[in-house]
């Protein structure tokens, strides 16, 4: 069953594991509680008597069902942890060293893309801007500068399992490692003003001698 957009970054598929694995065992928990919820539901048919019976909630034995159910939840949340722990370190709170580096800045309501110029440095004179239009590397780890003019922006980037908000005020550099040449599409996922839906760019991933040859073109302008 294919409900994700191809992947086409070095990390998709842990992100893509980490989903299907929370799924799986929340699947599993629902189909048993519902089970426990409509079984006697469904098979405990006697008549109400004066002595029915109730649970008061005193003492270890009439809640060592709650105790099991809050021991079993957090037994779920620490292996998810454990499970998450090493992926999310890798992709949010490391940053391999770079082979391109590009600032995208947010606006309303589009994205700025500003490519290093010739002298290969991000931020000096030189620098070249493209609207909409990101060009990358393939196979090749890109440092992204995320930051916004005016409003709280945030950079998604489905195929890549990727995203960032832009906030006003900060620079945040995140990173990509995009395994698959070809366009893909970047939209903004964090509503910010009339405009919003339309505030989507190309990410055109090349080989290295095609995004060279990019990079030439762009200089020239
Ligand atoms: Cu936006």
């Amino acid at each position: 069953m294919k409900i994700f957009p191809e992947n086409a970054s070095s990390y998709g598929g842990e992100v893509d594991f980490i989903f299907w694995l929370i799924t799986g065992v929340v699947a599993v928990a629902s189909v048993i509680v519902i089970f426990l919820l409509l079984y006697p539901v469904l098979t405990r048919r006697r008549k109400l008597t004066k002595t029915q019976r109730y649970q008061k909630g005193e003492g270890f034995r009439n809640l060592r069902l709650i105790y099991l159910g809050i021991l079993l939840l957090a037994i779920a949340d620490f292996f998810f942890l454990y499970k998450e722990g090493p992926t999310w370190t890798k992709i949010e709170e490391t940053l391999p060293d770079k082979e391109f580096h590009v600032a995208i800045i947010g606006r309303q309501w589009l994205w700025e893309i500003v490519y290093p110029g010739p002298d290969g440095k991000l931020y000096t004179a030189d620098d070249v801007k493209k609207i909409n239009q990101f060009y990358m590397p393939v196979n090749s780890v890109v440092h992204m500068d995320i930051q916004s003019y005016d409003v709280i922006h945030s950079v998604f980037i489905p195929n890549a399992r990727f995203k960032q908000d832009a906030l006003p005020g900060r620079n945040i550099t995140r990173w990509v490692k995009m395994t698959k040449t070809g366009t893909f599409p970047l939209s903004c996922a964090e509503i910010c003003g009339i405009g919003h839906a339309n505030m989507k760019a190309t990410i055109i991933v090349q080989n290295k001698e095609d995004f060279k040859k990019t990079l030439t073109k762009l200089y020239k302008k």
